[in-house]
């Protein structure tokens, strides 16, 4: 995590989140986005979670990103109190696998929204993607890494396509 002035904030509804919403912050190193990391409850620390939406925009923050399980109301909550956009990332549940977590943040109510990204580590990964492709629309050299990392994961593809292929099969003829 940078120490600079953070342009993406990663929000966690409790500490237990930490393991998935760390993958959303490997992915910021990854294209240099400073950012921070907090736990901030809606349920649990709601004056924290007030103050954080009306302050983030004034420091500078350009992009929220927050994760969080059960009845997952961070992501709405700071959604309803700050004009950045806001990505929820719906934590994996032991006893609903998630799926509460996912209707939780996505249902939102017309006039609020939430970019909802999918359960778990693949949405902490595809949030903090999606923060990157927001922040690319008027920065092209980040625009330019975006691009080169897509061509990467092709490559890796094309490369796992041709193992598969090379695979010899019994009865195939090899
Ligand atoms: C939510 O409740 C958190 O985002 C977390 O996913 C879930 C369970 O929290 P803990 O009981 O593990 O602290 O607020």
């Amino acid at each position: 995590m940078s120490e600079k002035q953070p342009l993406v904030s990663i929000l966690m509804g409790s500490q237990s989140d930490y393991e998935t919403l760390k993958e959303a912050s490997l992915v910021l190193d990854k294209f240099g986005i400073a950012h921070e990391m907090r736990v901030i409850s809606a349920h649990r620390t709601p004056e924290a979670a007030r103050q954080f939406a009306l302050t983030a925009e004034e420091r500078g923050v350009k992009i929220v990103i927050a994760g969080a399980g059960k009845a997952a109301h961070l992501a709405g909550v700071l959604a309803s109190t700050t004009l950045l956009p806001v990505i929820g990332v719906p934590m994996k549940t032991s006893d609903l696998g998630g799926l509460d977590s996912l209707l939780s943040t996505v249902q939102m109510p017309g006039g609020i929204p939430v970019a909802t990204v999918a359960i778990g580590q693949a949405g902490a990964k595809n949030a903090a993607l999606l923060a990157v492709a927001i922040l690319a629309l008027d920065r092209p050299e980040l625009r330019a890494k975006l691009a080169a990392y897509r061509e990467a994961m092709t490559r890796a593809v094309e490369k796992s396509d041709a193992e598969v292929q090379a695979i010899p099969r019994p009865g195939a003829g090899n």
